[in-house]
């Protein structure tokens, strides 16, 4: 047993194993000041609720209040482990701010009350817009955080109940694009590879992944490759001097905006060297000639000169992707965040196809997750897709669901593709949504251009509902606020991105009348009186098992299928990966290992779009051309960025996360060794811009853009020259003017992003903008930013970020077994 500071050392202690070999266990345990293991009264499995790895802990429960955690040895995903969230993240669950009560707004305050009367608001307001306007005026914003049975119910509610089409979760600004470039090539969402590739892989390649600080606990399994025998070479793109970039062999760090142009280029070389596997080109795969063609144009001379990476780079990334034998790649928000998010993404897809790297261990594609739950938004039907995976634009299958609810397949809304969030919005702006239901996001600081979001949201015609567990920058736009209980106060399923499914249990009450998102959602349908087409109640499930009994049926015989789990076997084996039916009843680990795929006209969920401009491929054009339900390559051109670098606003800006900090805070900045390890929003630039524009490390900055600004320290790193990094992190609900700037500029990122998305996915772009920057004043010395990460500082003299004794985490080293070197 070892104690280490985790803010310091956020990864802990290292376990060193080689390939092959089973990663070693390492139990970390954090408990509150004072209280030792033999105080606890309970320990009640779940899941980590902080990133989308999917970690299995226990809650440590004390008179009835959480008062710690602890990584579960046994998980598959962890082997014992858990990162700094979720060491410290679990304290915002008794923080004396959390919503107790229902408000509703009188008099342009909102005020206390009691279930009844908001639950009666919101349900008058609901048959009046109804009976004037019918379903396209009500509107529902969920999330990645809940659980698959809150989704479910909520999913059946809209389509199936109220037969609106305006159902779309955060899951848009989050990995809408991982959905849907896995639909493009293989013909429906679920991730292919497993967490287990990192023990047989030889190459990792990581994809606009800071994996080090986005998914700590699998960044410490690669660490533990690295530092065992044979270690995996590890190619990382990404512009920012990331923990991976540091540890990677190729560091590739384009311009922001490029990925299209770069993949190409490593497309072109692979092609050129003849690194494909042929065989499996013929059996399994349409569309290669296609590729062949357009990636001819990219040689890594032309690539170099628009991503601005020296083209002997680009060939030595590719001489790493062509020969490695058990190649892994991970994708995530610097691909997906983008103007040509889809294109890029799905041409990771196709290095795999091409090398025939899929379904064996070590070769994988993980189109990475980023919220905890965000894989049951999508299975379950509520991040604009029907559940199961159904295909919209397949009679069949919404016949097969309004079988399922009772209904008449008209009722189901299947006309065009669920309405997206950002045009959701549109329809707000344009007053065809009068209600708005937000659970679980805080879209006045996560959405792009928040003056305009705050306008929206806050227009007098809109009924808005916002339910959540503290009173967030939305929630005080809110009409009607209703306290949720949150991860350990409710019992449910979710579901990480390599397809593991843990039960989440119940440890402690919710406070005051706070109730579980299922609850108020059964509450709605039930005043409602939502039926079928017998008039008999539409919803037939009444708790988190008897949904989850629902959904499982809901689940059959798709590839999301959950019928051989139940909470029995969960409670007893731990985390299981979909499939799990009755020919998989230990669960699959790793997808299309026969080179067949869930691509059938007739099956897939999506019959894909043009990656340029996003239109819809029709079902007759699909069928021929993948008519017996191969991998489909889907090539692409690049197209510069819409906003690009002039005279006036000379930056590209990025935006992104810290190690420290989940989203807009409502959880880690009620942590207090979280907190304090990213106390403040700052500005990331390099050296160079730093000296030209005559600005020292800690320095009182503004970035502006067309939208608005943002003031904040500066902090000089590594980051390529010309691109500005600004964490999305920061708020207001700490500060003194509460749901908007101060009178002196913005903190939140978004105030400085645009409205604009990608054609395939609609996923926003926040990861590219024209930004001006100047200086303001000296500050108080450097800048409030860590010092672990890519905020890491250029050069010396900055003391390092630590936690002390408060931020110390037990780490218990499994017993030496084979496999573990050590
Ligand atoms: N600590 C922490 N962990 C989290 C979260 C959190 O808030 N905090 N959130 C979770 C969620 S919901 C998500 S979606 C994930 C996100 O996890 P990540 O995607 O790893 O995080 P980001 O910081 O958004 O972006 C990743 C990287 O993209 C790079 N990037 C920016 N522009 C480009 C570009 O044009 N090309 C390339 N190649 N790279 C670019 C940035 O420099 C950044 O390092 O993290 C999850 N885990
Ligand atoms: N500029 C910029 N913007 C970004 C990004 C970026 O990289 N740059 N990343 C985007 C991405 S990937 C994401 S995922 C989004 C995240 O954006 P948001 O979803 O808006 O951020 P969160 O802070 O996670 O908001 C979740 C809310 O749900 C509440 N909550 C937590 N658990 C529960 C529960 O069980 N029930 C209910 N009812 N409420 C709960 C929390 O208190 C919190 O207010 O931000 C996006 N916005
Ligand atoms: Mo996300």
């Amino acid at each position: 047993m070892s104690r280490k500071d985790r803010i310091a050392e956020p990864w802990g202690t290292r376990t060193p194993y080689g390939p092959g070999q089973s990663w070693p266990v390492r139990v970390d345990t954090h408990l509150a000041q004072g209280v030792t293991p033999d105080d606890v009264n309970r320990w009640v499995p779940t899941a980590s609720i902080l990133h989308s790895n999917g970690d299995g802990m226990d809650i440590a429960v004390k008179d009835g209040r959480i008062v710690g955690v602890r990584g579960r040895a046994d998980d598959r995903v962890n082997h014992g482990r858990l990162g700094p969230k979720d060491l410290f993240g679990w304290q915002a669950n008794g923080s004396a701010d959390r919503l107790t009560r229902p408000l509703v707004r009188e008099g342009g305050r909102l005020v206390e009350t009691d279930w009844d009367t908001a639950m009666d608001r919101i349900v008058r307001r609901t048959r009046e817009l109804l009976d004037e306007q019918g379903p396209s005026a009500l509107g529902f914003h969920t999330t990645g955080q809940l659980f698959a049975e809150e989704y479910y119910t909520l999913g059946v509610i809209a389509h199936g109940g109220l037969g609106t089409n305006h159902l779309d979760g955060n899951t848009r600004l989050c990995t809408a694009t991982a959905a849907a470039a896995l639909k493009e090539s293989f013909g429906c969402d679920g991730q292919p590879g497993s967490y287990t590739d990192i023990d047989h892989a030889d190459a990792i390649a990581l994809f606009g992944h800071n994996m080090a600080e986005t998914q700590t606990v699998l960044w410490m399994r690669v660490l533990d490759r690295l530092a065992g025998p044979n270690p995996p070479e590890l190619v990382c793109v990404d512009p920012r001097p990331t923990p991976v970039a540091r540890a990677a062999r190729v560091h590739l760090a384009p311009r922001p905006g490029t990925n299209v142009a770069l993949m190409n280029a490593l497309l072109h070389e692979i092609i050129a060297n003849d690194w494909i596997d042929r065989d499996y080109l013929d059996t399994h795969v349409v569309g290669f000639d296609e590729l062949e063609k357009r990636v001819a144009d990219y040689p890594p001379e032309l690539a170099a000169r628009i991503c601005d990476v020296p083209a002997e780079r680009i060939r030595a990334a590719a001489r790493i992707l062509g020969t490695a034998e058990r190649l892994l790649s991970t994708v995530l928000q610097g691909f997906y965040q983008a103007h040509q998010a889809t294109a890029a993404a799905v041409q990771v897809n196709n290095l795999h196809l091409l090398r025939g790297m899929l379904g064996k261990p070590g070769c994988g594609v993980l189109q990475m997750n980023g919220q905890p739950t965000a894989q049951n938004t999508r299975e379950c039907g509520a991040d604009g897709d029907l559940p199961g995976f159904r295909n919209w634009a397949n009679d069949a299958h919404v016949a097969e669901l309004a079988r399922l609810w009772n209904v008449a397949p008209e009722q189901i809304p299947h006309y065009a593709p669920p309405t997206h969030l950002m045009q959701m919005l549109r329809y707000v702006e344009e007053g065809s949504i009068r209600l708005l239901w937000v659970s679980g996001t805080n879209p006045a600081v996560s959405l792009p251009e928040l003056a305009r979001v705050r306008s929206v949201l806050s227009q007098q015609r809109l009924l808005l509902v916002v339910q959540d567990l503290f009173l967030t920058e939305t929630a005080e736009l809110a009409d009607i606020v209703l306290p949720a209980a949150g991860w350990g106060e409710k019992t449910g399923t979710f579901t990480n991105a390599d397809r593991t499914v843990h039960l989440s249990e119940k440890a402690v009450d919710p406070p005051g009348q706070a109730r579980s998102d299922l609850d108020i959602f059964l509450d709605y349908a039930r005043r409602l009186e939502l039926a079928d087409k017998d008039g008999q109640p539409l919803i037939t499930w009444h708790d988190p098992e008897s949904a989850f009994r629902a959904w499982q049926e809901c689940s059959r015989g798709r590839p999301c299928d959950y019928t051989g789990l139940g909470y029995a076997k969960l409670r007893e084996r731990g985390g299981i990966q979909w499939p799990c039916g009755d020919d998989s009843p230990d669960g699959t680990e790793r997808l299309y290992t026969d080179g067949g795929f869930w691509s059938d006209p007739d099956h897939c969920e999506s019959y894909g779009r043009d990656l340029i401009t996003g239109a819809p491929v029709e079902p007759v054009e699909y069928r021929a051309m993948n008519p017996s339900g191969k991998a489909v390559i889907k090539a692409a051109e690049y197209l510069p960025a819409h906003e690009q670098p002039d005279d006036e606003h000379p930056y590209v800006l990025i935006t992104g996360r810290t190690l420290y900090h989940f989203h807009t805070r409502t959880k880690t900045a009620r942590a207090p060794q979280l907190q304090a390890a990213a106390p403040e929003v700052w500005v990331e630039l390099s050296v160079d811009d730093a000296a030209s524009a005559g600005i020292r490390e800690g320095d009182f900055v503004e970035v502006r853009t067309p939208r608005g600004s943002v003031r904040a320290a500066a902090r000089i790193t590594e980051i390529r020259d010309g691109v500005l990094f600004v964490p999305f992190h920061y708020g207001y609900w700490d500060t003194e003017t509460g749901s908007e700037p101060g009178f002196d500029g913005g903190r939140a990122a978004n105030e400085l992003t645009l409205t604009d998305w990608d054609p395939a996915s609609k996923q926003p772009i926040f990861k590219t903008a024209a930004a001006a920057l100047r200086r303001i004043g000296p500050g108080a010395g450097p800048a409030p930013a860590p010092t672990v990460g890519a905020s890491a500082p250029a050069g010396p003299g900055i003391d390092g970020t630590r936690g002390g004794p408060e931020a110390e985490a037990d780490e218990n080293l499994g017993p030496a077994r084979e496999g573990n070197p050590s």
